[in-house]
């Protein structure tokens, strides 16, 4: 989404000089790149003179070029017109409402919101009150029993209203309750009255409009329908990863007043984010989200294993566990997405064959006897001539793998006996990252 903004904004990196045509150039360009992404044309309009005017009259701070200033001011005035402030999310007690039209993610998105509760250690139940769909209860039972999540239904209750009642009996106890609503193709009043019956029982405190991206502009409409209905307190935005009018959702919603509090990247349970404007522009305009990347980082880490790392023998069976925490992650891709590599990436098809070869590797340890792992060293020709064909791959893929274990055995060495990550690459991109315009 809004990529031409990068390149618009590259190319006028690469211009010699910053005058009013490579400024009216760049605004044009970026003008371009919104209404793609369908953004409303007035409030284009409006970003693009405020950019205009303050690239041409603002001063330019000492310490930096004309051109940086101009980079810069893109990058604060697209935060302000995507949300400006990353949204409060209270780890307290509290009943979420999930409301929207159909498809737009609303089961998804509760057993997603419930994992990211869980995972700051609050106790969470579901209710499906959905009982438009026939397998609605299904659907979430099935995630629910995936993730190991409380969940309530019932499916011969025809009921919406004596669902939540029941729900909230046997969620007494919980802290997070979240509810999870049916969709029609529009607000009708039928949808709008099941709304209403339904909060009043549920008196939630949270009430989230569930809006998909791929909607562009028209999530005004919606919001401002559902909001005048409920009294929204905030929006998720979901399928951000597949389609390029995410960010007409986000600045509508903004124009119209209300929140944007979470993001849905993908179809997985982890593909959830809390909605950080900052996070959000930097990410878009290449400069990486070093905070996203720690954040996943530290939920990946698991200390007993770093200070097995660092005491004991590195053995295959810790390459593994390291390879694991990798891809819990996330995918490759995202998290190279996430670095501050100033544009620098990876060819895509590089990392999809890393990601594929990961998973082979996983497979051909899997192969190896308990003793083996421990201590590779111990691999002959029959060794290796065995376990490839056991786990079906050539034996030069297997000796790559042992290839890697090893110089990561080097690296592991270098960093006991080293600085620790006070001088590690962790420090670099920091540095890279403190370097960039508006950080
Ligand atoms: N790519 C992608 N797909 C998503 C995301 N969130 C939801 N989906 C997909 O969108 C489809 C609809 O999601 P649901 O959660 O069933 O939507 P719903 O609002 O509950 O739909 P109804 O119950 O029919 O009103 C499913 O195929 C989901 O996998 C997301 O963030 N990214
Ligand atoms: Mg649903």
């Amino acid at each position: 989404m809004f990529d031409k903004i990068k390149d618009a904004l590259s190319k006028f990196a690469r211009l010699g000089v910053a005058d009013k045509a490579a400024i009216d150039d760049l605004v044009r360009d970026l003008q371009r790149s919104l209404i793609q992404a369908d953004v409303d044309v007035s409030l284009v309009f409006k970003l693009s003179k405020s950019i205009k005017e303050k690239a041409l009259d603002e001063k330019v701070p000492k310490g930096l070029t004309r051109r940086e200033h101009i980079v810069n001011i893109v990058y604060e005035e697209l935060v302000v017109f995507l949300g400006e402030e990353k949204p409060k999310i209270e780890l307290k007690k509290q009943k979420i409402m999930l409301v929207g039209l159909f498809g737009s993610g609303k089961t998804t998105t509760t057993s997603k919101l419930a994992k990211f509760f869980i995972k700051k250690g609050l106790s969470c139940g579901m209710i499906s009150c959905d009982t438009w769909r026939p397998a609605a209860y299904e659907q979430l039972k099935q995630t629910a029993i995936k993730l190991n999540i409380d969940v309530y239904g019932d499916a011969k209750q025809k009921d919406p209203v004596k669902i939540v009642k029941d729900g909230l009996k046997q969620f007494e106890s919980k802290e997070i309750i979240i509810v999870d609503s049916a969709g029609r193709s529009a607000l009708d009043s039928e949808l709008a009255e099941e709304i209403k019956n339904i909060d009043e029982v549920l008196n939630a405190d949270e009430k989230l409009l569930v809006l998909s991206g791929d909607i562009g502009q028209a999530a005004k409409k919606q919001a401002e329908e559902f909001n005048n209905l409920v009294g929204l307190t905030g929006v998720i935005v979901t399928k951000m990863d597949s389609t390029a009018k995410g960010g007409g959702v986000l600045s509508a919603c903004h124009a119209a007043g209300i929140n944007t509090k979470f993001l849905g990247t993908g179809e997985k349970p982890d593909d959830f984010e809390i909605y950080d404007p900052v996070r959000f522009v930097s990410r878009l305009l290449g400069m990486g989200d070093l905070e996203g990347l720690l954040e996943k980082a530290k939920e990946a880490f698991n200390p007993e294993k770093a200070e097995e790392l660092m005491k004991g023998e590195f053995n295959l069976e810790i390459f593994y566990s390291q390879i694991e925490s990798m891809k819990s992650m996330g995918s490759l891709s995202k998290i190279m997405d996430m670095l501050p590599l100033g544009g620098a990436k990876l060819p895509k098809e590089m990392m999809d064959v890393q990601e594929g070869k990961m998973n082979q590797w996983r497979i051909m340890i899997d192969s190896m006897t308990v003793a083996e792992r421990k201590n590779p060293d111990i691999l002959n020709s029959s060794r290796i001539e065995r376990i490839a064909s056991g786990a079906g791959v050539k034996e030069s893929e297997l000796k790559e793998l042992l290839k890697q274990f090893n110089m990561m055995k080097k690296m592991m060495k270098k960093m006991k006996g080293g600085k620790g990550l006070k001088r590690g690459p962790m420090a670099n991109m920091m540095k890279n990252f403190k370097g960039l315009p508006g950080m």
